[in-house]
């Protein structure tokens, strides 16, 4: 058996993609549109203020084209407050006017290909950091779920650690030439969801998630071994941002 790989563990993290049925929407009376708003802002002030405070991280997005019309990413440290979330925006008003487009459940990973075997990892302030991230206030987001191959001749899974750690270097490199340009954030999903990783990406230009998703197509690791999902993309929006846009 090829030597497993160890994960680092961070906060859980709900995609939740929605589309929203105008038809509904604009035949709410004006009370029901007041009462679905007031709700709205209440949960969006609520998952403020547990961002002010570090103890989670939330994001509204616009998604373009017809596979949703907005997304949540919500990240916890625990699976239960995830759930308590999702069921709170479920029985909203709002909601009522919305049908789910898909979702996506995993949770923040490290991998130990590159990092040192000395110490405690967790103990590292910058590991920290990336297992409990704070969504950065850039103007786009990209997620696609993707595998890494399990075919006869192509299996990750059986590589030798070395080749893997070589072609994880190698993958480091291309992501590291976009420090400052893209921010990433890895979600394992093995046993959580349908795929093995999710790949958030957020950016101020979004011809940056073409580039890089491109450069890397010819890199080994998803060259050879990278299997993916669908796309998508949106536009960060402000809590009052999305709830402009459902008057406009
Ligand atoms: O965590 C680190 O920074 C160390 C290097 C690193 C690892 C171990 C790293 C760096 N990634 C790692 C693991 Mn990545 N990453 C993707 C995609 O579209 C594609 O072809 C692939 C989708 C992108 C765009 C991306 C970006 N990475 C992984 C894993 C887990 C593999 C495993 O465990 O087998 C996946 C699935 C994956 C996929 N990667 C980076 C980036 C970027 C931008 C970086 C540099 C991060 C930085 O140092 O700032």
């Amino acid at each position: 058996m090829a030597e497993a790989a160890e994960t680092l563990d961070g906060w859980y993290c709900l995609h939740d993609f929605r589309t929203i049925n105008w038809t509904e929407w604009k035949a709410f009376s004006s009370a029901e549109k007041q009462e679905a708003i007031a709700e709205l802002n209440q949960l969006f002030s609520d998952w403020d203020l547990n961002h002010q405070v570090h103890e989670g991280s939330y994001g509204i997005y616009s998604i373009l084209g017809q596979k949703a019309d907005f997304a949540f990413m919500l990240l916890r440290p625990t699976m239960e407050e995830l759930s308590t979330i999702e069921t709170q925006f479920n029985k909203s008003k709002f909601a009522e006017i919305t049908e789910p487009a898909y979702s996506f459940v995993s949770v923040v990973e490290l991998s130990n290909y590159l990092g040192s075997k000395n110490g405690d990892p967790y103990a590292h302030p910058l590991v920290q950091k990336r297992l409990k991230p704070t969504l950065p206030d850039m103007g786009y987001f990209c997620f696609y779920p993707m595998d890494k191959k399990r075919q006869y001749g192509d299996n990750w899974y059986m590589l030798p650690m070395e080749e893997r750690k070589n072609l994880m270097r190698s993958h480091g490199q291309i992501g590291r030439s976009y420090a400052g340009t893209i921010t990433q954030i890895i979600t394992g999903s093995v046993g959580l969801d349908d795929w093995e990783w999710g790949v958030t990406l957020f950016a101020n230009d979004p011809l940056q998630f073409k580039k890089i998703v491109y450069e890397m197509r010819f890199d080994e690791a998803s060259a050879r071994f990278g299997e993916f999902g669908p796309f998508y993309v949106g536009l960060h929006q402000s809590p009052d941002a999305f709830i402009q846009s459902l008057s406009l």
